[in-house]
């Protein structure tokens, strides 16, 4: 086992890593910038080195300066959490040619996944279900059109090293074809330094489904059930829950398998996460894509399942075997996970940082909270907004539910504004109680409010 790790992150997920290592005898090695030299992972770490000024480029996402502290602290591996350089494949190079542990899966397959484009061709032939659509790269609009009269409208333009919906266009028709083909290339261009596009049909009323991954470097690939993450806005997801309510136990082996064959043709281990789309009206499964890192929602897994995600990546980038085989990954009650974020939901969401005067967070039977966050501390302007996780485990979805309307009236954030407010209105809605939503719902619920 490794003695000393490096946590190449910040905030819940930096605090969340060392925790684990902290429990299982590793030393621990935070690096920080300074906006974030009072967070509470650098307290909490058993070594801390300042790694540069706020902008990421400058810390979190600098390859140098990481790989320099990493060597200075003479660690064994380093966690990249998720965000910045955890799906780098290049960073995981890097950390192999240093001899240094990269606390994820292999380059290869994260190169193998991490591009849309060859996910998709890895999916298709091992059977798992995509979306009708472009073979592989668009080459011309007239590729493009031809597809797209193929299928039929409408269909959706997306770039291969897409993510948060940047690089994606929906069309109707030809000439809407025509030009969200250009304006998408133009901004996978600008965005990821990659203009390779595909077209695949757009599926109009779906949930989002994920399915939690875990293998080890010994050809042993698992999966440790679904999260449902429909309840999400602007690409950022605010709720996600396990086991999704949408699903029955067919529908749930079907996809948990879809994902477990798409990671074992990729060879991959340690944590991933492999999302679809679930149509509504058909009841199909459509594999969006693959992310290649611990997730921010990876709790409401570890609390139906037991299993301590963050350990469990550690042991097996070490080496060892997973130890326990699918029959014995048993899922019992209903997890629900709220991203609390420092953002003014009144004011369209703008950001909200600035010290927190009084931070009381809830507690009690069946609340986890996952934060960096206390009463003094300052919400830097730097980074994404996001200050806790509130996670709830109950035997029943109806008991979670109650659970986290009580968890949320006890927590209180002064003076900032957060989303708390938010979701204890989405608590007690209806649509959200029956879970008939789609991944549009909120974008509705809030543009009806308005009016
Ligand atoms: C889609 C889709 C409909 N049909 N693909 C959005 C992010 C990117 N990873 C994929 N996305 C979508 N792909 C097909 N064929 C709708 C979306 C989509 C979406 C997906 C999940 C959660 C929220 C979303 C919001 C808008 C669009």
């Amino acid at each position: 086992m490794f003695s000393r790790i490096l946590i190449a992150n910040r905030g819940e997920i930096a605090v969340r890593i060392i925790r684990a290592a902290r429990e299982m005898g590793i030393s621990s090695v935070a690096v920080y910038s300074t906006a974030d030299k009072n967070s509470a992972h650098v307290r909490l770490a058993d070594q801390a080195i300042c790694i540069g000024p706020p902008p990421s480029s400058e810390s979190y996402l600098n390859i140098p300066r990481i790989i320099s502290a990493a060597e200075v602290a003479n660690v064994d591996a380093i966690h990249p959490g998720y965000g910045f350089l955890s799906e780098n494949s290049h960073f995981a190079e890097v950390c192999r040619s240093c001899k240094i542990e990269f606390i994820g899966p292999s380059v290869e397959s994260m190169a193998m996944l991490g591009g849309k484009v060859s996910c998709k061709q890895i999916a298709i032939k091992n059977k798992v279900p995509t979306s009708p659509g472009s073979k592989g790269k668009i080459e011309s609009e007239e590729d493009a059109i031809k597809i797209a009269r193929e299928i039929g409208y409408p269909v959706i333009v997306k770039a291969s090293a897409g993510g948060g919906g940047r690089g994606m266009r929906v069309a109707h028709n030809d000439i809407a074809l025509a030009s969200g083909l250009k304006s998408a290339m133009a901004e996978a261009q600008g965005a990821f330094g990659d203009a390779t596009v595909y077209v695949e049909k757009f599926i109009e009323h779906a949930r989002h489904i994920e399915v939690q991954v875990i293998g080890d470097q010994h050809g042993n690939v698992l999966h440790l059930g679904e999260r449902d993450c429909t309840m999400q806005r602007r690409h950022q997801k605010l709720i996600e829950e396990s086991p999704s309510p949408a699903l029955n136990d067919k529908q749930r082996e079907e996809v948990c398998g879809a994902a477990v064959r798409l990671c074992k043709a990729a060879g991959y281990y340690s944590a991933g996460t492999v999302e679809f789309l679930f149509d509504i009206a058909s009841k199909q499964f459509y594999l969006m894509e693959v992310n290649t890192r611990v997730q921010v929602e990876h709790p409401v897994t570890e609390l139906v399942t037991g299993i301590d995600i963050v350990k469990t990546q550690i042991r097996v980038a070490a080496g060892e075997k997973l130890g326990f085989s699918q029959k014995d990954v048993k899922h019992s009650g209903h997890a629900i996970e709220v991203r609390i974020n420092a953002e003014d939901p009144a004011r369209g969401f703008i950001p909200s940082p600035g010290r927190i005067a009084q931070f009381d967070p809830p507690g009690g039977p069946g609340v986890r909270m996952d934060t960096h966050c206390y009463s003094g501390y300052t919400v830097p302007p730097n980074y994404d907004s996001m200050i806790a996780k509130l996670i709830v485990h109950k035997p029943t979805r109806d008991e979670a539910i109650a659970t986290l309307r009580r968890a949320l009236a006890e927590f209180r954030v002064e003076p900032i504004k957060t989303t708390i407010p938010l979701h204890a209105m989405l608590m007690n809605n209806g649509n959200f109680i029956r879970s008939e939503v789609d991944i549009h719902f909120v974008e509705r619920l809030l543009e009806s409010k308005k009016s």
